[in-house]
């Protein structure tokens, strides 16, 4: 049995997490079994890495080095001891946010170079890659008043605007790269009709 690895990226507010039960309801229907996981994050071990990425603090800032390793350590923990097991079941994995996140935010973001990202993963989890990447692209501004709704925020979601348009601009470049893994949604739509838009999606794979 093999399953399915779906993977769900975009910038802030782009209304991916808004989208998972959609997405989980329409393989439970199928009869397929269905965990949903987050990033970085998922594992009481992931999540406390996840908890030192988003705490902002002034006494010890981290560089940009820690914050790609740490991203891969968390995502080689979920890799090996979440994703694989689970999908060597036959279940069918929503991921908010994986691989693609790192290229775009630490890559395009804070511009770690991306030979350098690239062996990093080689270390953490080689070739292994989603099935599928759902792209919600949303204008960063739309974006960053639909996630300011929830008040402080944290350590990277204080990198600032032109660091926004940066990622956003290296998730459409990766997308234009690989059209047959990563489609791309447009999130500005209403939770509706974006739902409408996935399921077109999925309908041509899975259906
Ligand atoms: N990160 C990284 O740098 N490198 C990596 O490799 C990985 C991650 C894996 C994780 O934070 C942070 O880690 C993230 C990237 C970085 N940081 N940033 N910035 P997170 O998991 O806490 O944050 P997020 O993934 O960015 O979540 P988000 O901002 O909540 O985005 P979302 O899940 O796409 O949005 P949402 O929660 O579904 O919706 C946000 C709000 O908009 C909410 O009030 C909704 O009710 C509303 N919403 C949703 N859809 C719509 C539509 N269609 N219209 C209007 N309003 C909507």
């Amino acid at each position: 049995m093999k399953g399915i690895f779906i993977t769900l990226e975009g910038g802030e507010g782009a209304g991916k997490t808004t989208q998972i039960p959609f997405i989980k309801a329409y393989f439970e229907n199928k009869g397929l079994e269905v965990l949903t996981l987050r990033e970085p994050g998922g594992t009481p071990c992931c999540e406390q890495i996840r908890a030192v990425l988003k705490e902002k603090r002034d006494d010890d800032v981290l560089c940009d080095e820690a914050e790609l390793l740490l991203m891969y350590a968390s995502r080689a923990q979920l890799t090996k001891t979440v994703i694989k097991p689970a999908l060597a079941k036959g279940k069918v994995i929503v991921c908010d946010r994986y691989d693609l996140s790192t290229l775009a935010y630490q890559g395009a973001g804070r511009g770690i170079k991306e030979s350098t990202i690239k062996s990093v993963r080689q270390a953490a989890i080689g070739d292994f890659a989603p099935d599928l990447t759902l792209l919600f692209d949303v204008d960063v501004k739309l974006g960053m008043a639909r996630a300011g709704k929830r008040g402080v925020m944290d350590r990277i979601e204080s990198s600032g605007n032109a660091f926004f348009e940066r990622v956003r601009a290296g998730f459409l470049r990766y997308a234009k790269e690989d059209p047959e893994h990563i489609k791309v949604i447009d999130a500005s739509l209403s939770p509706d009709e974006i739902s409408a838009k996935i399921k077109c999606v999925l309908d041509g794979i899975y259906e």
